[in-house]
């Protein structure tokens, strides 16, 4: 699309939208988180359901990391967050990290 700025001179603005960058969340193992915490942290702060929940936990358990989902960096970010502070408050080294996509 071609545009007139204020002293006339033309500008070309491309049409395309630029989508915004996306993170993985990757949850990492540990030996001392226990099942059921790591459960409850992925349904209170990724909303995921008590299945999705028990099936990420126990890959992330055997395979030593799993991706939880995948958001933009201010909720990839703030999910990170929270999971450590949830953790830490209870007492556990639960660690989530993001990675550019
Ligand atoms: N490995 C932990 C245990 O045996 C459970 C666990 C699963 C911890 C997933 C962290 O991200 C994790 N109690």
């Amino acid at each position: 699309m071609e545009f007139k700025n204020e002293i006339g001179s033309k500008s070309v603005v491309s049409e395309e939208i630029q989508e915004p960058p996306q993170f993985r969340v990757i949850l990492l193992n540990d030996d001392y988180t226990t099942k059921d915490f790591v459960v409850s942290v992925l349904i209170s702060v990724f909303h995921k359901t008590s299945d999705d929940a028990h099936k990420i936990m126990e890959n992330v358990h055997n395979k030593g990391r799993g991706i939880v989902g995948v958001y933009t960096y201010d909720i990839a970010a703030t999910c990170c967050l929270e999971v450590h502070d949830i953790s830490r408050q209870n007492g556990f080294p639960l660690r989530c990290i993001m990675e550019q996509i």
